[in-house]
């Protein structure tokens, strides 16, 4: 396992919408252990694949508290299914927009299917803080941002900021 660079926005390659993948090999399980070890080592609850520069529809997560087991889980090419129709905000953040956070309005349930770190198909329900994750890790696959969701003032700011601090950063 190795922990691998986070992309940061406005990184071109956070905007491409990935590929479906053909099956889960041992491969795959490598890139996905990679994607773990990286969401964790930058404390992380969500992880897509196009954040450490693989377009490929894979996402990691682990909603686990502090002080408890860990419980990593893998979603390869998921999909969402019914959404509900009422919606709730949620304080979002993202690897890949680090330090900023803000209200982000979502479905507040729905159904994925997907399938899991032995290949295996699966079909859940997922509602509260599993219900946003995934929705906001699905948005990466599409080469959507939460900062996407907000006001375009606000976007604009985010994106500028980051971009000077990279800059900043790069030029000592
Ligand atoms: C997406 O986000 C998410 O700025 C995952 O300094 C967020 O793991 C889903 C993070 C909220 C549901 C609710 C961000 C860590 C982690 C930062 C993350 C930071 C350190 C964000
Ligand atoms: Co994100």
């Amino acid at each position: 396992m190795a922990v691998r660079e986070i992309l940061i926005a406005p990184d071109p390659r956070l905007r491409e919408v990935s590929k479906p993948v053909d099956g889960v090999d041992d491969d795959l399980r490598a890139l996905m252990d990679d994607m773990l070890e990286t969401m964790y080592e930058a404390n992380g609850i969500g992880l897509a694949a196009i954040q450490v520069g693989v377009p490929k529809r894979v996402i990691v997560m682990d909603l686990a508290g502090e002080g408890e087991d860990p419980a990593p889980r893998y979603f390869v090419n998921p999909q969402i299914l019914d959404p509900s129709d009422d919606t709730g905000p949620y304080q979002e953040g993202c690897l890949s927009v680090p330090d900023f956070y803000d209200d982000v309005e979502r479905p507040l349930r729905c159904r994925i299917s997907y399938l899991d770190y032995d290949g295996t198909a699966r079909e859940e329900d997922a509602e509260g803080l599993f219900a946003v994750c995934v929705q906001h890790e699905m948005d990466h696959l599409n080469g959507v941002l939460f900062v996407d969701h907000l006001s375009r003032l606000k976007r604009d700011r985010i994106l500028k900021k980051l971009k000077k601090e990279q800059r900043l950063a790069a030029t000592g």
